[in-house]
């Protein structure tokens, strides 16, 4: 297949114009003002009159330009001959392939039924808005249990939270930075990360007027990141211990007459059924737990109490953990309890004007209605925990109607180097019957993929961000027409979805379920959705929003975007929940704690605990191809304390084997004290150096994978979410490198 080359050259005489887009990389959505000449990108710099993000950018922004350039990047959808390392991939039409990709589902769901077809849908869909509006009915008519996302490798504890709390998986309260004078960051990198449930471009300028305005930044993690290095405070913490820190520092509420949730207090029950639940959690017992002072933990609660405006935030160190959902959970009890929740400065909800909460029941996050195959994990919202996926491909069937799974849709998602024993997943893949990738890479996961659909890339298509003015420490909208013209027989993701669904829906049919109104009114929504392209459903929900705005305006009147003011207390009317009331002790949380306490109370075995890592130049396992983004020094290192390595003979840049229950890589050692005794830290997203990828440039760097480390059977107790942190390693010195870039399998 022959290699497209960068876009059309352009004549000296072309013009160049500046236009206007949001980067929709990160959750930081920062604007960008972009030249542009003819279809070239000439320079992209920060929006200075974005209302959210006045400016900023970070390096990322311009690998935009080499995204689009990037001459490994599939413009043309390919189907794979041959197997393994001696697979070839033949460019196909749009025609042959949608034909290949509806044949090879059809095939699997006749033999197997429908739950034989799995889904997994990675992070950039919540980044792309055609996704989100159009993946849903191609996904639908799969009609299959098994669908699962990057939400179980991340952030499901958050969502679970929420919808036990406050009635609907996108009522997650946000740190409001901009106003608070105590901000309490739990697991979270925001200076490199660029912030998570919690769009707020340019932290450290928010951060820094947070200083200078005398309030306090105090950050809990195992490592010395960006962030706690520029905190009045940081506190080292063992791996996975966090609940047992929050339900202390919710235990010295009690004990020390803190608890005052003002005005919250109308709406809020159960108060005494978690004192009486957390009651065991003293300072003394968690400071054994955590390593974190007693007097400290007594301290973190008083100061939360008294803050004119605190807030507690916890992200991915808190949610990809042993006690995910707790976490999360004592978090909002915390910011509850102190009334910092709902309170300028505290922790608000936001007010999006294309409102996903709106929707009634649709999407709130039920749960528990059906469990994985073979461990038997409840759903969440309609998705599995995607850490049982490779088990419930490769288990046999157990008889009945018991069935593996046989065939795989992935959309916009790396699970090979992304989910937990990423390793064991790869293998599976392997033994599909049918595999169809959409994706603009040809990467360690699509490889496996018998066709490869792929889409327009980010600046060749509109956008809106649906999910992230949800979760933005202001209320704005930006609506970004597309920079680039669609290239001529080129698909956006909305596009591959509506075609699928219809040849889809053509073979199968949309069983006829249901009273006849409800039926017919399916079927008008559903000619809707296949007639209405992304930017006109945006309109009709911008204009049934809560501002009423017309996208027409929004895009002729505010091209850098609308500012809608700041957040606002909105309690209890925007709860979700029956009565509009807030059980602070859902039953699950109950019976969580009650089952909980003792290894929450028992110091963590010793050993040394892998962590993750962020900077500023990564984006996941995705953004690896740009050389921009790779040049310097080695990113791919085992972060190790100085103690640690001395005990283990080890020097620094020597190369050690990292060794856990599923898996070992072997890496290079970086010595230094930003890391806490006992822990080691490895970035994720790397590992590119497996056979038949199409990376060019990350394949020089490839790197390992941390989740040929990360273990599979490691799940938060409260959510399914994969515990990806704190999972218990060996380490040690190797003399000869095994010369294989595959991952090394454990021994049996
Ligand atoms: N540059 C860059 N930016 C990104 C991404 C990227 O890959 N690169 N990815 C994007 C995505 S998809 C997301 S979800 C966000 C994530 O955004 P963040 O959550 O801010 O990102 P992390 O850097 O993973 O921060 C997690 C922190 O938790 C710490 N930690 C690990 N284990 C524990 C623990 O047990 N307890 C505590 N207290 N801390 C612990 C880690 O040391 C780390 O500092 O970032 C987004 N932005
Ligand atoms: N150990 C460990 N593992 C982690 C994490 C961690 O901190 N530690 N972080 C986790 C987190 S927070 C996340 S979100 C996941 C991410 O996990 P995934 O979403 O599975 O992986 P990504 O690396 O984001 O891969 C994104 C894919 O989408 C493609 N893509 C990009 N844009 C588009 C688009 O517009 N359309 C389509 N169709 N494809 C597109 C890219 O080519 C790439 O193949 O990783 C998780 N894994
Ligand atoms: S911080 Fe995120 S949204 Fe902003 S420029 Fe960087 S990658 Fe893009
Ligand atoms: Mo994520």
């Amino acid at each position: 297949m022959a290699r497209m080359a960068a876009p059309a050259p352009t004549t000296p005489t072309t013009p160049t114009v500046t236009r206007h887009i949001a980067c929709n990389l990160c959750e930081a959505i920062c604007g960008l003002e972009v030249d542009v000449q003819g279809e070239r990108i000439i320079a992209i710099r920060g929006d200075e009159q974005d209302p959210l993000s006045k400016g900023h950018i970070c390096p990322k922004a311009v690998a935009l330009k080499d995204l689009h350039e990037d001459p490994d990047r599939l413009r043309r959808p390919v189907k794979r001959v041959g197997t393994g390392p001696d697979a070839t991939w033949q460019e196909i039409t749009w025609d042959e392939a949608f034909d290949l990709v509806v044949d090879g589902l059809a095939r699997v769901r006749q033999q197997h039924g429908s739950n034989a077809v799995a889904v997994y849908q990675g992070n950039p869909n919540v980044h792309n808005y055609g996704n989100l509006t159009h993946s849903p009915r191609f996904f639908g008519l799969l009609r299959t249990r098994h669908r699962y996302s990057a939400t179980s490798v991340d952030q499901l504890p958050h969502h679970v939270v929420a919808r036990w709390l406050y009635g609907h998986q996108l009522l997650i309260p946000i740190p409001d930075v901009d106003r608070t004078s105590f901000f309490l960051v739990m697991g979270a990198n925001p200076l490199a990360s660029n912030g998570s449930l919690m769009t707020a471009p340019d932290m450290r300028g928010r951060l820094k007027a947070l200083k200078a305005r005398g309030g306090r930044l105090v950050v809990i993690d195992p490592r010395r990141t960006e962030t706690a290095a520029a905190a009045d405070q940081h506190h080292f913490i063992r791996p996975g211990t966090d609940a047992t820190l929050l339900l202390a520092m919710i235990q010295v509420l009690f004990a020390e007459d803190l608890v005052r949730p003002g005005r919250l207090a109308a709406f809020i029950d159960d108060v005494d059924a978690v004192r009486s639940a957390i009651a065991r959690f003293t300072p003394e017992a968690a400071a054994t737990v955590t390593g974190i002072a007693a007097d400290t933990i007594r301290g973190l609660a008083r100061d939360l109490a008294a803050a004119e405006g605190g807030v507690v935030y916890g992200r991915m160190g808190l949610s990809t953990q042993p006690h995910g959902v707790l976490c999360q959970w004592a978090i909002q009890v915390l910011n509850i309890l102190t009334g910092q929740l709902d309170r300028e400065g505290g922790a608000l909800l936001t007010r999006p004007a294309m409102d996903l909460v709106a929707g009634g029941q649709m999407g709130r996050g039920d749960f528990g209605r059906w469990t994985s195959r073979v461990r038997r994990v409840p759903e969440f919202g309609g998705e599995l925990p995607v850490a049982t996926l490779a088990e419930d491909i490769l288990t046999p069937s157990q008889g009945g109607q018991d069935q593996p799974i046989r065939a795989l849709v992935t959309s916009a998602g790396n699970p090979v180097l992304s989910t937990p024993n990423g390793a064991q997943l790869d293998r599976a893949l392997a033994t599909l019957d049918f595999m169809v990738s959409i994706d603009f890479y040809l990467n360690e996961t699509t490889r496996h993929a018998h066709v490869i659909l792929p889409p327009t890339c980010a600046v060749e298509h509109d956008h809106y961000d649906l999910v992230f003015h949800h979760l933005a420490v202001r209320n704005t909208a930006r609506y970004s027409p597309a920079l680039l013209p669609k290239p001529p027989g080129a698909l956006h993701d909305w596009e591959i979805y509506n075609a699928l669904a219809r040849r889809y829906k053509a073979r199968f049919g949309t069983p006829a379920k249901g009273p006849l109104p409800q039926r017919l009114l399916r079927r008008a929504a559903e000619g809707l959705m296949n007639r209405l392209r992304p930017d006109q459903l945006l309109a009709l929900g911008l204009r049934l929003g809560p501002y009423r705005l017309s996208l027409r305006r929004l895009r002729r009147d505010h091209p850098h975007g609308l500012d809608l003011g700041p957040l606002r207390p909105s309690l209890p009317g925007r709860l979700r929940t029956p009565g509009k009331r807030i059980a602070l002790m859902p039953p699950q949380a109950g019976s969580l704690l009650a089952g909980q306490a003792d290894a929450l109370l028992t110091p963590p075995a010793p050993g040394l605990r892998l962590i993750g890592r962020r900077e500023v130049r990564n984006n996941n396992s995705w953004m690896h191809n740009t050389p921009r983004l790779m040049s310097g020094k080695p990113r791919c290192t085992l972060q190790m304390h100085p103690a640690d390595a001395a005990e283990r003979g080890v020097a620094d840049g020597q190369l050690v084997r990292v060794a856990s229950r599923v898996g070992a890589v072997e890496v290079p050692v970086q010595i230094t004290d930003a890391v806490a005794p006992g822990v080691v830290c490895l970035p994720h997203g790397f590992g590119h150096g497996r056979p038949g990828v199409r990376l060019g440039v990350a394949t020089q760097h490839a790197g390992a994978s941390v989740n040929d480390l990360t273990d599979d059977q490691l799940l938060d107790s409260g959510s399914g979410n994969a515990a990806l942190n704190g999972v218990p390693v060996t380490v040690e010195r190797v003399s000869t490198p095994t010369q294989s870039h595959a991952p090394i399998e454990a021994a049996a």
